[in-house]
């Protein structure tokens, strides 16, 4: 008989194990069990509690259980004294589980308090893809629109307003605090603060599609000078061609993917693409993908359905080499 899952053959055991170690190595820049922010360190917190409150009842489980099997008569009996099971099988999971299930709200209401009001919100959609973020005027209207990088600035509240208006996206930054799901026609709201200056990776966690897996962002937490110069040049419209290349490259882009990207300060104003006006400054290229040079926009502008098969961009194969190279370039100059 056929069985969907052989057991691991003993050499196996090394290489699975190995197999984990860039896991581990990952860990630290998306990872629950780092936090970076309150509300992060507060769910790590419960996870460490109910995972050793989990811990010791198993043990102790076990040393009884071994004790009432192979345990001396006398032991034996007295595990099997009709106290033992009024208070080891009621009282004691009534009194721990309660116990564990009280620590679980305090720290989840802790969570979603608000103690200060936000310094600043940051809308958040979950798009096909990808990730549109929109940095909030005071009256609620959008100061400034970029996409799959959400800068900070470290030590303050911030509440990321979450929506969709597609299908169900799941919002994750281990490092910062727990997922919540991104819900057409419903706005959830997530109150962060990061520790210090940082990098954290966020992932979609809800299964939104083939590219699911490659939905990925970066939240960058500034000291908040840092933050303020950053945001300042973002609201900038985009730099002019310095040379014959990037001007080609401007050239091209205009006739070939405005219809889908907006350009700041230039007649590029489509909305079914992320905003590239200051794309060369992100630190990734296809939503957490593949790292932010000219050498990965080329490739991404002529082979993004073999690097992310099915997603909302056409790939551009039938440009010339030297087309790609100033699209691709000129990109790179959107700093
Ligand atoms: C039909 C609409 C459409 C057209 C036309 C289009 N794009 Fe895109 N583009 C998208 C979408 C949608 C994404 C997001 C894909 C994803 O990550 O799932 C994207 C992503 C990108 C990205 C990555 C942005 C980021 O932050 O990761 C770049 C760069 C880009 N496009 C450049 C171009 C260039 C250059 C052209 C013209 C040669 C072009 N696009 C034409 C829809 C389009
Ligand atoms: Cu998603």
């Amino acid at each position: 008989m056929q069985r969907a899952f052989q057991p691991l053959m003993p050499f196996q055991f090394p290489v699975a194990l190995l197999a984990a170690v860039p896991l581990l190595a990952y860990g630290d820049a998306q990872s629950a069990l780092d936090p970076k922010g309150q509300n992060a360190a507060r769910i790590a917190e419960t996870s460490w509690v109910l995972f050793a409150g989990g811990g010791i009842i198993f043990a102790t489980v076990m040393i009884l259980s071994a004790a009432a099997l192979f345990g001396p008569a006398g032991l034996r009996s007295a595990i099997g004294r009709h106290a033992m099971i009024v208070g080891g099988g009621i009282l004691f999971p009534l009194v721990v589980l309660s116990a564990l299930l009280i620590h679980t709200f305090l720290s989840a209401s802790a969570i979603m308090r608000a103690d200060a009001p936000p310094a600043l919100r940051i809308q958040v959609a979950g798009e096909l893809w990808w990730w549109r973020v929109s940095y909030l005027g005071d009256n609620g209207s959008t100061a400034l629109e970029t996409a799959n990088e959400i800068r900070i600035p470290a030590g303050r509240p911030v509440e990321f307003v979450l929506i969709s208006d597609n299908v169900i996206h799941s919002f994750w930054v281990p490092n910062l605090a727990g997922k919540i799901d991104m819900i057409p026609g419903h706005v959830n709201r997530l109150r962060v603060r990061a520790d210090a200056p940082g990098v954290f990776r966020g992932q979609c966690a809800e299964y939104c599609g083939a590219q699911h897996a490659n939905m990925a962002f970066h939240v960058v937490a500034q000291a908040p000078a840092d933050y303020d110069a950053w945001f300042a040049a973002q609201t900038k419209p985009a730099q002019e061609p310095r040379d014959a290349v990037l001007q080609t490259g401007k050239r091209l882009f205009l006739n070939a993917c405005s219809q889908c990207h907006a350009i700041r300060g230039t007649p590029a104003a489509g909305t079914l693409g992320p905003d590239l006006t200051h794309v060369g400054s992100r630190l990734s290229v296809g939503a957490g993908m593949l790292p932010n040079n000219a050498g990965t926009f080329g490739g991404w502008i002529a082979g993004n359905q073999h690097i992310k098969p099915g997603n909302r961009m056409p790939a551009f194969g039938g440009l010339s080499g030297e087309e790609l190279r100033a699209l691709a370039a000129y990109m790179e100059s959107l700093q």
